[in-house]
């Protein structure tokens, strides 16, 4: 059922989009991984070259024309584009709206934002010729609910899922699938990059089991492999342990 099937996956050097490749490996299904840190995606193309083919775009998802340059670049064989994961993002800061830095609210919606769509619209036109395509794009349980500090990266989370929804109507004479998959917490580099390295990041999966890339990924996989006529459209995942986004459930 995979076979020949070809996903492009953003944000495929860490977390979600990283064990959604290995995932997908799994199946044979044919990987297009993306993000900024070469040397990461060459490692990730020699361990799963034994499984599919792999090919690699290093771009960044902020720069509109190194987007298009690399989807453009796709040889014969890789330019079907079945499945696109817009999964590249990440928060940029934990301040109240009237201290925050106007580069991580940059960051963040250039990323998550402006970035999911120049991807999307560097793919969509493909998947439109052939009427068919599967789009995951990867939002937040913060796309659902906003909490303190979350101010921007939550916005830029709402957007997410209001593109998904509006993607979903418009593609929807072309047999295009579209979906979002908005977790909670998920341990991997994102509280790393939101909390850039200070002591705080090592805190926020402590006292709890948090969810883990590869719950997500599976999740990702059941998504995409239901048959044609099934498209889950929205999905909300928490661990165990979380309530919503205020509430956890910690034993320290
Ligand atoms: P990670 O920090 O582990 O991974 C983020 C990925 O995004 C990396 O592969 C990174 O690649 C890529 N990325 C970031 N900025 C850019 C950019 N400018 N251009 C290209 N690629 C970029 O975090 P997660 O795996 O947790 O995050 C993946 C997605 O899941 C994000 O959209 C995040 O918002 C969402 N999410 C995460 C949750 C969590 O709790 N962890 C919960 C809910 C949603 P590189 O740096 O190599 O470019
Ligand atoms: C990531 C989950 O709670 O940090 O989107 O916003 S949270």
């Amino acid at each position: 059922m995979n076979k020949n099937k070809t996903a492009l996956i953003t944000g495929a050097t860490s977390g979600i989009g990283k064990a959604t490749a290995y995932e997908f490996a799994k199946h044979r299904i044919q990987l297009v991984i993306c993000g900024r840190r070469l040397d990461r995606l060459k490692t990730i193309k020699d361990e799963l070259e034994s499984l599919t083919k792999v090919h690699i775009l290093n771009f960044d998802v902020r720069k509109k024309s190194e987007v298009e340059k690399a989807i453009k670049s796709l040889p014969d064989n890789f330019k079907n584009i079945d499945i696109l994961i817009n999964n590249a993002g990440n928060a940029h800061g934990f301040d109240p709206i009237q201290t925050g830095n106007i580069d991580d609210w940059d960051a963040m919606i250039d990323i998550n934002v402006k970035g999911l769509l120049y991807v999307s619209k560097a793919v969509i036109p493909n998947m439109v010729e052939r009427q068919s395509g599967h789009i995951i794009n990867i939002g937040s349980s913060a796309g659902k609910e906003v909490y303190p500090k979350g101010n921007v990266y939550c916005a830029s989370k709402h957007a997410v899922i209001a593109i998904t929804d509006s993607m979903r109507l418009d593609l929807n004479p072309f047999g295009i699938k579209v979906a979002s998959i908005n977790p909670g917490l998920v341990e991997t580099e994102f509280s790393q990059v939101r909390f850039k390295g200070d002591q705080n990041a090592n805190t926020v999966y402590k006292g709890f089991k948090a969810l883990q890339a590869e719950d997500i990924a599976d999740i990702i996989y059941f998504v995409i492999s239901r048959p044609t006529h099934v498209n889950i459209a929205d999905l909300l995942v928490f661990p165990t342990a979380q309530a919503n986004n205020t509430t956890v459930k910690k034993n320290i």
